[in-house]
Formats: C-alpha cells, structure tokens, sequence
C-alpha cells in the first residue's frame, strides 16, 4: 500500500515537472502564436507553473534538501533540482574524458618500458584509466545523458578535459611522475569524492581510488629505482618534477575566491573539500615524499610555516593554466586529434557490437516465440 502511495506520488511529480519544464501544448500554441517574425531568435517562455505544480515542486525540493542536510544519498531515479543534476554531468563527464585523455600521455611510453617488468606495470596501469573512464561515463549516463552526447562534446572541443594531460611525456622519468604526482594530486582530490551526494559516483569512486592508489606506489617505486642509479638517471627525475610540478599544483582548479562552482558543489555535497585545502594538502603530503625520494621541489617559496602548520608555496602561474584549458596547451591540439582518430578507428568494434546483439535478441525472441 505504501509502495503504491510512493508510485503515484512520483508519478505525479514527474507528470507535473514534464508539464512544467517542457511547457503543456496549450502554452507552446500561444507562445508561437504570439512571436509570428523573428521567431527564430526568441527565446522560449518558461511555463509559469499552477499553485497546484508549485506545491509538488516545492515539496520535491524539500525532500532532495533534507537528503542532502542528512549526508544521505541521491540516487538515479529520485527527483533532483536540474542544475544539481547539470553540474554532475559536467563534472562526471569531464572526469571521464580526464581519465581516458590520461591514458595517452602514459599510453606513449609502452613500447619503451625499460623491462618487461615495467612495460607489464604500465600496461595494467593505462587499462586501469581506460577502466575509470568507462566507470564513470556509465554513472554520468544514470542521469539521463548518452555516451555518444559526452563524447561529441569531447570530440568538438566543448567539453573540458583536465588541464595536466596536455603537457608532454618527454622521458621516461615522466611516466614515475606522472604516477607520484598527478595521480597523487588525482588520489587527494578523488578520496572526498568517495562521499559524493550522488550515489553512482561515490561509488564508482571508491573502486577508482583504489587502484589510483596503486598507480601513485608504482610511480614513487618507479623514481625510487632511478634515484638509486646513475647520475644521469637522478638527474632525468629531477628534470621531470621540474617540469610538473607546478602543473599538478595548478590541476586542483582555480583559487577558491576565482572558482564559480564551487560554493554550490559544496552546498550539494558534490565537493568536500574545497580547491586550495586540496592543494595544500597535497602540498604538506608530498614534501616529505621528495625528501625519501632525494628530489627537490622547483619552489624558492616552499617552507614550513609554524604558526600555520602548513607549508607556504609560491605563486602558480593561472595564465597558463587557463590557456591550456582554453585549447592552447603545448598537447592539446594533438591530444584531441589522437582521441579523435582512436573513435573513428573503432566505429567498427561498435558496429559489430550492435550487429551482435540485435542478432541475439532477434535469436532469443524466435526461441521465445517458438516456446
Ligand atoms: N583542468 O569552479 P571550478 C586523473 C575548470 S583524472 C581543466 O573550481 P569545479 C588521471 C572547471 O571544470 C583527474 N579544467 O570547478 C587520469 C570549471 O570549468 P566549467 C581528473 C579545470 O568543478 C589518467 C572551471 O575550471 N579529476 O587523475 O568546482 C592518468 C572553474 O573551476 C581544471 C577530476 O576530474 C583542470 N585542472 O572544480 C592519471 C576530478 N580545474 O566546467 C591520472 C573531478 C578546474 O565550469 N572533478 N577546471 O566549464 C573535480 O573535482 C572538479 O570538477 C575540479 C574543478 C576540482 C576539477
């Protein structure tokens, strides 16, 4: 009895909400009886909703508020507001495209792994981004967006990647660093994500910072072998944290005061932890790993600051940061084109894929038919 009241009730929101947010044909009729020329250029009136629509609306927003105060949990078919449910899109889809862009950089490397013992380490590694990307597309498709909509925009240059992976992979030296630093940078941003208000992607976090986990170690174990070699190996280390450093400083986001989404991620139980907490914490973690590693950390600025009990840093350059996310990075025009190639190089393995599965259902509806 209950389980039906539940049914209808949100039946009813979601007939309402439909009305309310693509308008009842009565509406539309009049709108476009209203702007006879140019009607191309206006813009659509939004439905004023009936006392009756507010009522559901309102009561629906009320029970989202009071999950979201209880450190609940929101999950796939409940009612959500729809800039909650834009931002998670934006966010989980570029998330994703983070992730499968990663594996380029790293992917690179493979055929001149040092060992069979390393090429065996990386290859694990880049399967496992490959394996997180698709993660969390599959949570970001629970909000109602397809795959094919999150790669166009990827593929078009409209949605964002992280910034970190449009810088170049110059020696093998990169690929430890990348391991130690950008996942270490991934991991301390990613744990709060495990306690995400929406459901499929706290989950699907806590598998990805697992493995991240993973990554970071063999990255540090990695640099810890060339720290133990040659002069020119130590050398070739210190060359790479140089070089990336202050690139994984720069990817946890803009400063707080300049980052728009932030207070409403938060409010949502999206992030956790805002962007510069994050990036001073990964600060006060990584110092003391530079030290066991005998690299030096390329900041006059860095030292401890006793009364804070941080470590100060100096000042990262955001110019570079935005015109690398704006599509002006030193990799990123080759990054996208190679995402690009890999897509249309795989329309084939899609075609097969759905070629096979019509022909087994169509096998199965016989059967059932014949039954
Ligand atoms: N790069 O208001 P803000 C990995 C954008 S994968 C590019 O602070 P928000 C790995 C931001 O999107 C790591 N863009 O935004 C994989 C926003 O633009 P839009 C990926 C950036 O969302 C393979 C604007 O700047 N991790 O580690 O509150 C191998 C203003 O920013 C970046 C994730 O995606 C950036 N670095 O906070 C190895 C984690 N930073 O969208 C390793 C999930 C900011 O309004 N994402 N922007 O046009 C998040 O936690 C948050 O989205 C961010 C940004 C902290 C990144």
């Amino acid at each position: 009895m209950i389980q039906k009241n539940r049914f209808s009730l949100k039946l009813c929101i979601t007939v309402l909400i439909c009305a309310f947010f693509y308008g009842s044909p009565a509406a539309m009729y009049t709108q476009s009886f209203n702007v006879p020329d140019g009607a191309a250029t206006a813009k659509p009136v939004a439905a004023v909703p009936t006392a009756a629509q507010q009522q559901v609306l309102d009561a629906a927003q009320a029970k989202f508020d009071a999950v979201i105060d209880a450190d609940g949990k929101i999950e796939p078919k409940d009612w959500m507001p729809e800039a909650y449910r834009k931002t998670l899109v934006r966010q989980i889809s570029q998330h994703a495209h983070s992730e499968i862009v990663g594996m380029l950089p790293e992917g690179n490397w493979i055929s001149r792994a040092p060992s069979l013992k390393r090429k065996a380490i990386l290859i694990a590694k880049v399967q496992d981004e490959g394996g997180h990307g698709l993660y969390l597309y599959s949570a970001a498709e629970t909000l109602g967006t397809s795959r094919d909509q999150m790669l166009d925009a990827l593929h078009t240059g409209r949605a964002k990647y992280s910034s970190i992976f449009n810088y170049p992979t110059l020696t093998w030296a990169d690929v430890g660093v990348i391991g130690w630093l950008v996942d270490g940078a991934a991991i301390m941003n990613q744990i709060p994500l495990c306690r995400c208000s929406y459901g499929p992607y706290a989950r699907a976090m806590v598998r990805v910072c697992k493995e991240e986990s993973f990554h970071q170690r063999q990255g540090f174990e990695a640099l810890l072998a060339m720290m133990q070699g040659t002069p020119a190996q130590q050398a070739m280390v210190q060359d790479a944290v140089n070089r990336w450093w202050w690139k994984c400083l720069a990817m946890f986001g803009p400063p707080d005061s300049d980052s728009p989404n932030s207070v409403q991620g938060m409010r949502w139980g999206i992030k956790r932890i805002s962007n510069d907490d994050l990036r001073q914490k990964f600060v006060d973690a990584t110092v003391p790993q530079a030290k066991v590693l005998g690299v030096t950390l390329p900041d006059p600025d860095l030292k401890w600051n006793e009364e804070r009990g941080h470590h100060d840093y100096g000042a990262i350059d955001w110019d570079e940061f935005w015109a690398t996310v704006n599509g002006n990075g030193p990799c990123n025009k080759e990054r996208l084109a190679t995402r690009v190639k890999a897509h249309e190089d795989g329309a084939w393995v899609r075609e097969a894929a759905l070629a096979h599965a019509q022909k087994k259902a169509a096998r199965q509806a016989a059967q059932q038919e014949a039954a």
